[in-house]
């Protein structure tokens, strides 16, 4: 059957409703006067923040840069209650947005996109759901988020298990109650190092299992400074929001452009100390310029870290186990954390070191290791993700000659600038693999790439243009720019989800871009004031 002649059902589809989901049909629709549908597993708006609903779920990003930023009024309106956003509020604010801008009319909930087709005949991307669906669109637009498939461990046993058990990425939404719970939490990422606290305050007994010690900053976290907010954050929130879009890390902050190397040792004590009072993401990311880059800057750090936590937790042998000493600090994603140390000097926790005496299985009634037996009434998995390709998997995509994405990626994901795929016209990734995305404060990327796809596909319809598709050439050199700039740096230093080392199987790429938002985006900008280069513009036939 062919559907040429045949105008598509809408003019894009979207996947997702999140944070990428949300401001890309809003954009399309009440900005370009585009027809959208969005299809969302979930039954509600929040991408990342309705799943992961576990205890202690909040962002790493100040909340006042965590937010969308179209809309002046909204900025002005809406008040953040803490100084990191915690999740149950994220999840009112994107609800607040949905409302507010009326955007649940063009979103499908409770629907899985199945698989997504390219006709070559018509350049249309058809798609089909898990409810029966089948649509046009000219466009795919993927808001997926990078970190949305849940990764439980294939450990043989987990079918006997007769207690409970959760993955944090895909939490209940009815409280789980740990009150006089034997409770094993395994995995010590950002999810276990900010469910681990709160758990041992509610569980009678808490055993942590850790394969790599990590090192983490306390978040300073606490209510929002008011007059803050009102006084340098409000009035001056388009200048505020301008410095984070064109920062490296997407936060309005400074580095020290001083290396570590270059300043006295009280010096540099003096500035470390300095970032440790003031918490999270400032404590590396206005620290010294060569931290990231330079094994020996980076060991004065890692060393400082780890002479917090041997001040901080009592028992030497805990120390022993929770020293990191085999990856350098910001290798893996930095964590930030209330009270993480500390709960290891509570009578009720205890830490297994499954680096040396790993997991054999799980039994009925709890864990077994190398070396000794455990019981527990709930195991909560906090071992990470899929990340960046999971979620992509999990769909049939389709693209020219009937390429499935998961054979193009095979070796890993090539993109042109993590917006396209040779093979696959007219499908756009917002937040997609070889762009900055999770190595950014989030919204800031999506909005630049909701802002620069929409423009472009503007562009396509002032030029009458029907379908557009990633140069080979362009995709290849910049699949080798994004390896160039991550090889000399300490991400390559670790085993990391962003190198798909969690994974097993997974090829090791490195998957995001690490050249910082603001390059990227006057990157991004000169590709399209340069007439879309690295782009094949065709007028198609439709
Ligand atoms: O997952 P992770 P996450 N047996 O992959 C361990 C974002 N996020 O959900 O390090 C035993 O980081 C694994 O051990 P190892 C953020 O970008 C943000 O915590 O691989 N253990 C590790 O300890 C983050 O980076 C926020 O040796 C196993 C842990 O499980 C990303 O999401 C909050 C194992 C997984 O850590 C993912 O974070 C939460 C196995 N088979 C998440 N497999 C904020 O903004 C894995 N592990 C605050």
């Amino acid at each position: 059957m062919t559907n040429l002649g045949k105008p598509p059902d809408f003019d894009a589809v979207v996947i997702g409703a999140g944070f990428a989901g949300l401001g890309m049909l809003r954009r399309l629709r009440d900005e370009d006067g585009m027809s959208v549908q969005v299809y969302e597993t979930g039954d509600g708006v929040g991408g990342t923040w309705y799943w992961n609903r576990y205890p202690g779920a909040r962002c790493d990003s100040e909340s006042y840069v965590y937010c969308f930023s179209f809309s002046k009024e909204l900025l002005q309106d809406w008040d953040w209650s803490g100084k990191y956003p915690e999740q149950p509020e994220i999840l009112s604010y994107l609800n607040h947005v949905a409302d507010r801008f009326d955007l649940r009319r063009n979103i499908q909930f409770n629907t899985r996109v199945t698989s997504a087709r390219y006709l070559e005949d018509t350049s249309l991307w058809e798609v089909e759901t898990d409810q029966g669906d089948r649509v046009t669109a000219q466009f795919l637009i993927t808001g997926i988020g990078c970190i949305s498939s849940g990764n439980v461990p294939d450990i043989k046993g987990l079918d006997s298990f007769q207690g409970e058990w959760y993955h944090t990425g895909s939490w209940p939404h009815e409280k789980v109650d740990f009150a006089g719970k034997r409770v094993a939490v395994i995995g010590t990422g950002s999810s276990g190092i900010q469910s681990i606290p709160v758990i041992a305050e509610q569980a009678a007994h808490l055993s942590v299992f850790q394969r790599t010690p990590q090192y983490t900053v306390p978040a300073r976290h606490g209510t929002v400074d008011r007059k803050f907010i009102e006084e340098q954050i409000k009035p001056n929130y388009e200048a505020v929001l301008n410095k984070a879009r064109w920062s490296a890390g997407g936060f309005p902050i400074d580095r020290d452009e001083r290396s570590a190397l270059e300043v006295t040792e009280a010096e540099r004590m003096e500035s470390f100390e300095a970032g440790w009072a003031e918490g999270g993401i400032r404590f590396l990311g206005t620290s010294f310029k060569d931290i990231s880059m330079d094994r020996r800057a980076n060991d004065t750090m890692s060393e400082f870290i780890r002479n917090k936590i041997r001040e901080m937790v009592k028992d030497p042998e805990t120390v022993e186990k929770l020293l990191p000493t085999d990856h350098p600090f910001g290798s893996k994603r930095p964590l930030i954390d209330t009270n993480y140390f500390d709960t290891y000097n509570r009578e009720n926790v205890e830490l297994i070191d499954i680096r040396h005496s790993p997991i054999q299985e799980i039994t009925p009634k709890g864990i077994r290791t190398e070396d000794q037996e455990f019981e527990f009434d709930m195991i909560v998995f906090a071992t990470g993700f899929d990340a960046m390709t999971g979620t992509y998997f999990k769909m049939d995509i389709r693209g020219r000659n009937g390429l499935s994405l998961k054979e193009k990626w095979s070796e890993g994901p090539k993109t042109y600038l993590g917006l396209q795929t040779v093979g696959f016209p007219n499908m756009f990734m917002i937040t997609g693999p070889g762009s900055p995305s999770v190595l950014s404060n989030m919204p800031m990327s999506i909005e630049q790439h909701i802002d620069w796809i929409a423009d472009f596909l503007q562009y396509m319809r002032r030029g009458e243009i029907n379908s557009v598709e990633a140069d080979e050439n362009a995709e290849t050199a910049w699949v080798a720019h994004v390896n160039e700039v991550a090889e000399p740096t300490m991400y390559m230093l670790a085993d990391s989800w962003y190198l798909g080392a969690n994974i097993p199987g997974k090829p090791r790429v490195f998957m995001p871009y690490v050249g910082g938002l603001g390059n990227y985006r006057r990157k991004c900008n000169e590709v399209a004031d340069n007439g879309y280069e690295g782009f094949i513009l065709d007028a198609g036939r439709r």
